[in-house]
């Protein structure tokens, strides 16, 4: 196929495993990147070789010559961002969180549908090789129909070093990390009827809440329990593995620490390795997240090609933003949400 060509705006970070990502996706590259902060811009340019280089994302849609955009910034620029990509109808990618509300994730799904450009949210976890393994054993039918879950993740790891904006936010970890567990388990059992939320803020240094406890009703009638936490101290510092328990009425599957994966079904036990690779560019522990990096934009540049909806559209985030909204309202008034209501 032809190779597409991208622009990413946002060299932070996170962007520098974008980046790596993009030189290994199969049929595209990266023409031109934009940051307001020059000095972000020179390292990643120099960094990765690119001479198009733009301070102002509306200088570089004018000047055009790229296919998609990779928006890689913080929350707050992503509705601008992406209305003026579908307004130079041009398809984009957005980072996790896709919109600080959900009516201005609404608005932008709505524009970009209307400009007929396809929109994908970065929401990346679900490409993690384990959680993958975890959704074949499930689909191959080897526990039954499964009946509950808990998806957890539980962490004691500095990631304020990293990004320093996450401890300042009123907001924090189902905002940051707790969309991610959301979605898996949304993956996995399917759409959420219902959400009660419990949180904690534990970490006197930082503004938003590091704990918080979900109790979620999926459609198809299973129970599940999301859980996440920055301020687990553990004898083994599991970051970043999300760990997954799931029943069925015929076994279970245990995703365990160290990417231990085991499926008991009525044929007995199989114990399986479900590590991630380990990527020329990538380091552990990151090496998860940024596998699945990798996969998710393979994956956009697959469907930009040859057409179909990706995985993680604007669209199919709205449910995923929807939770994360409606656990911060269950939090808040101490009463369960119903999802279908916001929606
Ligand atoms: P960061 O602050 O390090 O980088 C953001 C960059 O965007 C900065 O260099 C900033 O100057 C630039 N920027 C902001 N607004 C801009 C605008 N309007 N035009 C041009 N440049 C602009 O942030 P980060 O830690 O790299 O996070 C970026 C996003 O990635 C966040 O939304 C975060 O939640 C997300 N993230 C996702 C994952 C994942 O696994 N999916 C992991 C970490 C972070
Ligand atoms: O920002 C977060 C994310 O998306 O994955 C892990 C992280 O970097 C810190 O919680």
């Amino acid at each position: 196929m032809a190779e597409l060509k991208g622009a990413l705006i946002g060299c932070g970070f996170f962007a520098i495993n974008q980046m790596h990502a993009w030189r290994d996706v199969k049929g595209a590259s990266i023409a031109a990147i934009c940051d307001r902060d020059p000095e972000r811009l020179k390292i990643v340019g120099d960094q990765f070789g690119i001479e198009r280089r733009y301070t102002d994302a509306a200088a570089m849609f004018a000047d055009g010559g790229f296919d998609f955009v990779d928006i890689a910034t913080t929350v707050a620029s992503h509705r601008a961002l992406v209305q003026m990509a579908a307004s130079h109808k041009i398809p984009a990618i957005c980072q996790k969180p896709f919109a600080e509300t959900l009516s201005d994730a609404k608005a932008m799904v709505a524009t970009c549908a209307a400009a007929g450009v396809q929109l994908m949210v970065h929401e990346n976890f679900r490409w993690q090789t384990p959680i993958q393994a975890v959704k074949t054993a499930l689909q191959s039918g080897a526990i039954g129909e499964p009946f509950w879950g808990r998806f957890s993740f539980r962490s004691g790891y500095d990631v304020f070093s990293g990004q320093p904006y996450l401890a300042e936010g009123e907001r924090f970890i189902i905002e940051d990390l707790g969309i991610h567990t959301l979605d898996i388990a949304r993956f996995i059992l399917g759409d959420v009827s219902s959400l009660t939320a419990r949180t904690k803020r534990v970490n006197p240094k930082i503004k938003g809440e590091d704990v918080a406890t979900i109790l979620l009703d999926h459609e198809n009638g299973t129970t599940s329990i999301v859980d996440v936490s920055y301020a687990s101290k553990l004898a083994t510092e599991p970051f970043p593995e999300t760990l997954i328990e799931l029943d069925g009425t015929k076994g279970s599957i245990r995703l365990s620490q160290g990417y231990r994966l085991e499926v008991t079904g009525p044929e007995g036990v199989r114990v399986s390795d479900a590590s991630p690779r380990l990527l020329s560019w990538a380091s552990r522990p990151w090496h998860n997240i940024q596998e699945s990096v990798l996969a998710i934009q393979q994956h956009w540049i697959d469907r930009l090609a040859y057409g179909g909806e990706t995985s993680t559209s604007g669209a199919d985030n709205l449910k995923t933003l929807a939770l994360v909204e409606a656990a911060y309202e269950s939090a808040a008034n101490g009463n369960p949400i119903d999802i279908g209501a916001m929606l």
